[in-house]
């Protein structure tokens, strides 16, 4: 059953809503919606869909989100894709705890980090996340099924076949790798311009919400670059001390919760 809620639109009547999130718990993008959702304390309904086996790939799931990827927010029969854009829609429809400056130049400086963001840590966190914890998954295919898997992929296709079934070389890794601590020295400079605590001064944005599963899944990873930036360290501190952050990170939101074998090399 899907949950209702009231929920203003700004010049209308209160309306009754409700909202299904198709995502999966460990999803970064997926995460970031979720901790909008329970930040407006906004009821929804989540269908978990298991990436490793594909569900993102199924017919039905693809006329929901042609790219074959999650999220995808239904609202009342209205089709929602791209974490970001349904970050910035549901701050729209429910503007109480308001996550966008009201300055339109603040909220010009924000979409500039969602957009930084997207392009530098959200794909260089895939590097590590697919080299570490999904290529056992991977390697355990036929060549074929892995190849057709990866074909199947809208969006994905030629990330995972240059990852293979070795895994993405040590060029590659380095590369990501020093794309995310440029990421933290840009947050440093942001925070310190701001004043902080959060990248664009006192209130948290939209664009802590869009960074933070990355720096989440890279101490989830075991390697936190960041520790000789205390702006940063106090951000992530605050971040996950934030009251929508323990409801959306539920068991089974970070990789050492799902595969053992992360576990065990973090404490080798
Ligand atoms: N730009 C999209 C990217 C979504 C995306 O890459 N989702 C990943 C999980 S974080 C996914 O569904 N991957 C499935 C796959 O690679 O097949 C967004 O922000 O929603």
């Amino acid at each position: 059953m899907a949950s209702s809620v009231q929920v203003v639109i700004a010049g209308k009547p209160e309306l009754s809503m409700t909202f299904t999130l198709y995502n999966a718990p460990q999803s970064t993008c997926s995460q970031r919606v979720r901790f909008v959702l329970n930040a407006k304390r906004l009821p929804f309904d989540e269908v978990k869909l298991n990436l490793l086996e594909g569900d993102q790939l199924k017919p039905e799931y693809l006329k929901l989100n042609p790219n074959g990827v999650v999220p995808t927010l239904d609202h009342d029969g209205a089709i929602i894709i791209d974490s970001t854009v349904i970050t910035e829609y549901l701050d729209e429809i429910s503007p109480d705890d308001t996550f966008t400056p009201k300055d339109p130049v603040e909220r010009a400086h924000m979409r500039t980090l969602m957009h930084y963001i997207d392009e530098m840590p959200a794909p260089a966190v895939r590097v590590p996340t697919f080299n570490l914890a999904f290529l056992p998954s991977f390697q355990k295919m036929s060549r074929d099924a892995f190849v057709a898997m990866a074909e199947s992929k809208p969006l994905r296709r030629e990330f995972m076949l240059t990852m293979g079934q070795t895994g993405f070389p040590k060029a590659d890794m380095d590369a990501a790798l020093a794309r995310l601590r440029r990421t933290y020295e840009r947050m440093d400079a942001e925070i310190e311009r701001s004043g902080g605590p959060w990248l664009l001064g006192k209130e948290i944005t939209l664009a802590d919400v869009a960074v933070m599963p990355s720096m989440v899944r890279i101490h989830d990873l075991g390697m936190p670059d960041w520790q000789d930036l205390p702006r940063v360290v106090t951000w992530f501190d605050n971040i996950r001390a934030h009251p929508a952050f323990r409801p959306t990170f539920y068991h089974g939101s970070l990789l050492s919760e799902r595969f053992p074998h992360l576990r065990e090399k973090a404490s080798a």
